[in-house]
C-alpha cells in the first residue's frame, strides 16, 4: 500500500501522530508529511492536533474523501470538471489502469447511449468504474443491471423511493402523475461501454450518471433529481460510496444480480414498448432472462430483447 492510502486507512480509527505513522510504514517522517500535505491538496482537510493527525469531521467531496472509508476496491481518480468521465476511464483503460472510479464535479460532453446527450452539471455525481471482470464478453449486461441496483439502493438509502426502468434507467415512481410521465421521472442513467476478446472481457466501463443536488430546472425534461425528490441535499461522498460497495459486493456475486434487479423493477408486469434496432415490440414485461434480455409477452408470443429503448405504456394502451 502507498504511504497516502496506508495514512487514509490509519486517519479511520482515530489521531495518528507522524512519527508513530513513519515507525508502522518504515518510511520516513518526511514521507508522512508529504502525504498529509499531499492529500490537504487534494481537499481532504487533515487537521493536526495534540494527538497527531485527525481526519476532517465531514470530508469533501474529492478523491480522498470518498476513498476515505470506502469498503471497496477501488482507487478514486477526481475531477473539478471533465469532458466525459467514461472518456477518461477508457484513455485509463488504454493505459493498463484497472480498478479505477472516475469521478467528476461536472461533465461538459457526457454521453448517454446511442451517443445521445447526456446533461451533467455540477452538483451529479458522475461516475465510470473501470474494472476487468473475468467473464465472458456476453455476461456484460449483468454489469449494467448490478450498476442499475447499486444506483437504485444508494438513492432509497438516501430516502428517494427509486426503482429500475429496463435495462438502465433509475426512475421515482411514486406519484400520482406517473402514468402522465410514461412511468415514473429520471433520476439516474447508465452507460457501459467495454473492449473484449472472444472469450473474455479486457476492460469494462460501467458509467452512472445521477442527478443528485441538481435543480430540476437544470435538467431535460422528465428527468429529477434527489435534491428535489427529498427537499434536502445528499452527502455525495456517502451516496458514492455505498454505490460503490454494493456495486463491488454483486459483482463479486452474480448470482445475486438478477433476483436483486426484479424486486426493484418499475418495469416487470408492465406494458412496455421497447424499440429496437430492428423494431419495435409491444407487449407485458414478464421477466428479465440472463445475462439482461427482457422478456415480452406479446401478441405473438414471448420474445426476448436485448438491447433497446424500453417505454412503459398505460395499461389500456397497445402503442
Ligand atoms: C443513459 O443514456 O441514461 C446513460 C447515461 C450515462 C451518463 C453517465 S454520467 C458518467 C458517465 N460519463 C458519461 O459520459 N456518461 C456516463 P440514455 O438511456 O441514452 O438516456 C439519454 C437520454 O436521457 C437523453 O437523450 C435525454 O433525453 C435524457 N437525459 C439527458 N441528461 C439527463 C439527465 N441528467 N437526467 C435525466 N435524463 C437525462
Amino acid at each position: 500500500m502507498d504511504t497516502r492510502r496506508a495514512l487514509l486507512a490509519a486517519l479511520e480509527s482515530g489521531p495518528v501522530s507522524g512519527p508513530e505513522l513513519a515507525a508502522e510504514l518504515d518510511v520516513s517522517r518526511a514521507a508522512v508529511w508529504k502525504a498529509v500535505e499531499g492529500l490537504r491538496e487534494e481537499g481532504f482537510a487533515v487537521e493536526s492536533t495534540g494527538e497527531g493527525y485527525r481526519a476532517p469531521a465531514e470530508p469533501a467531496y474529492c478523491a480522498a474523501g470518498i476513498e476515505y472509508g470506502l469498503d471497496a476496491p477501488y482507487t478514486v481518480e477526481y475531477h473539478d470538471r471533465i469532458a466525459s468521465t467514461n472518456d477518461r476511464a477508457r484513455t485509463l483503460a488504454v493505459a493498463d489502469r484497472t480498478d479505477v472510479a472516475v469521478v467528476a464535479d461536472e461533465q461538459t460532453g457526457g454521453r448517454g447511449r446511442l451517443d445521445r446527450e447526456w446533461v451533467a452539471p455540477s452538483g451529479g455525481v458522475w461516475l465510470s468504474l473501470l474494472t476487468r471482470p473475468m467473464v465472458a464478453p456476453a455476461r456484460a449486461p449483468q454489469f449494467t443491471l448490478a450498476a442499475a441496483v447499486a444506483t437504485a439502493d444508494a438513492c432509497r438509502e438516501a430516502g428517494v423511493n427509486a426503482a429500475i426502468k429496463w435495462p438502465n434507467d433509475v426512475l421515482v415512481t411514486d406519484t400520482a402523475a406517473d402514468d402522465a410521465d410514461r412511468g415514473g421521472r429520471k433520476l439516474a442513467g447508465v452507460l457501459t461501454e467495454m473492449e473484449g476478446e472472444a472469450d473474455r472481457i479486457s476492460w469494462l466501463v460501467v458509467g452512472v450518471g445521477v442527478n443528485a443536488n441538481l435543480d430540476a430546472a437544470a435538467l431535460p425534461a422528465g428527468a429529477t433529481s434527489i435534491r428535489a425528490e427529498r427537499g434536502a441535499e445528499v452527502d455525495r461522498r456517502r451516496f458514492l460510496a455505498r454505490l460503490l460497495e454494493r456495486y463491488a459486493d454483486l459483482a463479486a456475486d452474480p448470482d445475486a444480480i438478477l433476483p436483486a434487479w426484479r424486486e426493484r423493477a418499475a418495469t416487470l408486469g408492465r406494458r412496455v414498448r421497447v424499440e429496437t434496432a430492428t423494431g419495435s415490440v409491444v407487449g407485458t414485461a414478464v421477466d428479465v432472462d440472463p445475462p439482461g434480455a427482457l422478456v415480452v409477452e406479446t401478441a405473438d408470443g414471448r420474445v426476448r430483447v436485448h438491447a433497446g429503448d424500453c417505454e412503459h405504456l398505460r395499461d389500456a394502451e397497445s402503442g
